[in-house]
């Protein structure tokens, strides 16, 4: 599926703005209250906090007549998390995975020059086993949850609703739908770069595909809805992290002399590769600086924010980081966008989180299937993006864990050899197993000794972290990247001697991980947790906000986030 995008021959029509929302089962009129999309509904009204029923948004929307012989196509960026969407009344699609986007074709139902009315029905019920995951069985957990409100199997509040913009794309109906770009056949030594060009349309045997890039024009006939177009550039510029080179890229759908469709791109040539030590890009070692976010934020909760992701970006320069996992769900596309423009590397991952026993059976493994597919879909042709994650921190110890992950291992593979695949492991030491992670290409772990396990014993938390890598690389023999480690500071709490929960700790236990994992040469770098404060659900662990954020909830420096970027910098 091709993201909605505006341009010669594509216009989009922005459902942005305020919608109206009810709860479903109220009948009341005066229960209908207006709500902003896109955002999360849990901090725009106070009884929405820990809503988890089903919620029925409206909004109303004309078009022209002159519309009448084109495609007319509804793409929603995401919603959490199970959707049905009706039009007029009618039931027109459904959709079962958050966090990624989905289209409905509405060419034949929708009406012009009269008003539709558009609602979607969505629910984020807290599920045993599917996403949002929780409400799981307290004695078989392994992470203690104990008595959460609401009871989820991850820490942040369980968000819900139209998250990310709606939009309306009116094309011919003879269009472009799908296109994928692969690099990496290039070489940087011989500064030879090779794009592969793989574009499908519905167009079948009846037309050509032209690319133009670099000022030159590329052309070749499709065939059975296909066309396969390589192209060859001397002197290729490479994207890399001091100049992540961007070539603009377009791709026209013609017919003798029509242009039927056209699609716009930006894409940068690069290769990833890894072995027992390292990963590498263009063929030098990556040391990965940077952290595990969300996207989240005050009142917008999960919401599409513009000015977040400049800010977010501008502190992640200003500290020196050059790259973040998108924990624990993939963020919004635009996120990409800016990762590809600004030289910042990405590790994309599925929104799978909170993972048990439960979810060991063949309907959930379909749906992660679906969501990995869909993930990688949406997100293969961005230069940022350098691995796949299939998790965060299932119960990787179950046996019945083994075949679940070997699955999305190779779901993953299928879809994408040219990246690595991982999942994010925190069981794995002596007496608890993991038994998954041996079927991945990097071993990422988070480890909170100095929190959780010895806690404020930092001379005891750094020799069992010292043991545990040599432990982990010695039983899988691959790359190693810390993707969580860290401690709460609640902001303006100090003290000397450093103790926990305050910013000196924080510090404390950062700098001294970074000291051990930089000891290491099976270690590809380091992710701190968090890179922000963030909302949780309710319990005694967490007063407000999870307080491992590098920075406050709105975006100011604690003393750890100097000390960084005086050492990334
Ligand atoms: C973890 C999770 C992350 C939590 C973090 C914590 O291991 O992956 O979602 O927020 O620990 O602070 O407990």
């Amino acid at each position: 599926m091709l993201r909605a995008q505006e341009n010669k021959k594509r216009a989009l029509i922005s459902l942005s703005g305020i919608w109206e929302i009810k709860k479903d089962k109220s009948t009341e009129e005066e229960d209908i209250r207006p709500i902003a999309v896109p955002g999360s509904w849990n901090e725009q009204y106070q009884d929405f906090l820990y809503e988890e029923g089903k919620m029925r948004y409206k909004k109303t929307f004309h078009l022209s007549k002159d519309f009448e012989e084109k495609a007319i196509r509804l793409y929603f960026e995401a919603v959490n998390t199970r959707s049905e969407i009706y039009l007029n009344g009618e039931k027109v699609g459904e959709n079962e995975v958050g966090y990624l986007p989905f289209e409905i074709d509405i060419t034949d139902k929708v009406k012009f020059e009269e008003e539709n009315i558009l609602e979607v029905l969505v629910e984020n019920e807290l599920r045993t086993d599917s996403f949002p995951a929780g409400n799981t069985p307290q004695e078989d957990l392994l992470v203690g949850t104990a008595d959460r409100r609401p009871s989820t199997n991850f820490d942040f509040l369980n968000y819900g609703g139209i998250i990310r913009p709606v939009t309306i794309e009116i094309t011919n109906k003879e269009k472009i739908t799908d296109i994928m770009v692969d690099t990496s056949l290039s070489s940087s030594k011989e500064k030879r770069g090779i794009i592969n060009f793989e574009i499908l349309t519905n167009a079948n045997n009846n037309g050509t595909i032209e690319v133009v890039i670099a000022g030159e024009k590329h052309q070749k006939d499709i065939e059975n809805g296909k066309a396969d177009v390589k192209v060859e550039l001397e002197n290729a510029k490479f994207w890399n992290l001091e100049n992540p080179y961007l070539y603009d890229v377009e791709i026209n759908l013609k017919r003798k002399d029509q242009t039927l469709d056209s699609y716009k791109m930006k894409i940068g040539i690069r290769k990833i590769r890894w072995d027992s030590k390292n990963l590498y890009l263009n063929d030098e070692p990556l040391k990965l600086k940077g952290f595990g976010k969300h996207e989240e934020f005050p009142v917008l909760g999960q919401g599409t924010f513009y000015p977040l992701i400049v800010k977010d970006y501008n502190l992640l320069k200003w500290i020196g980081a050059n790259s973040f996992r998108t924990s624990h769900y993939p963020y919004t596309e635009d996120w990409l966008d800016l990762a590809d423009q600004l030289g910042i590397l990405v590790i994309d991952e599925a929104p799978h989180v909170g993972i048990t026993r439960y979810h060991y059976n063949d309907e959930t493994t379909k749906l992660c299937v679906k969501s990995i597919k869909r993930m990688i879909d949406r997100d293969k042709n961005h230069p940022s993006v350098i691995m796949w994650s299939v998790a965060n921190e299932p119960e990787s110890t179950h046996p019945k864990s083994e075949e679940f992950f070997k699955q999305l291992y190779e779901t993953a593979k299928k879809s994408d050899k040219t990246r690595p695949v991982t999942f994010v492991s925190c069981m794995d030491m002596p007496g608890r197993e993991d038994v998954s992670l041996k079927y991945f290409d990097i071993i990422c772990i988070n480890r909170y000794f100095g929190w959780y396990v010895f806690q404020g014993r930092l001379d005891e938390a750094i020799s069992a972290l010292n043991e545990n890598l040599e432990y982990v690389y010695k039983k899988y023999n691959k790359p190693i990247l810390l993707t969580e480690f860290g401690a709460d500071a609640i902001p303006g709490y100090h003290y000397d001697p450093p103790i926990l929960f305050s910013e000196e700790y924080q510090k404390e236990l950062i700098k001294r991980y970074i000291e051990v994992i930089d000891s290491k040469d099976y270690t590809i770098g380091e992710h701190i947790w968090a890179f922000a404060d963030f909302k949780t659900q309710e319990e005694v662990r967490r007063p407000i906000y999870n307080h491992k954020g590098v920075f406050t909830r709105d975006r100011q420096p604690k003393i750890v986030a100097h000390y960084l970027r005086d050492i990334w910098k």
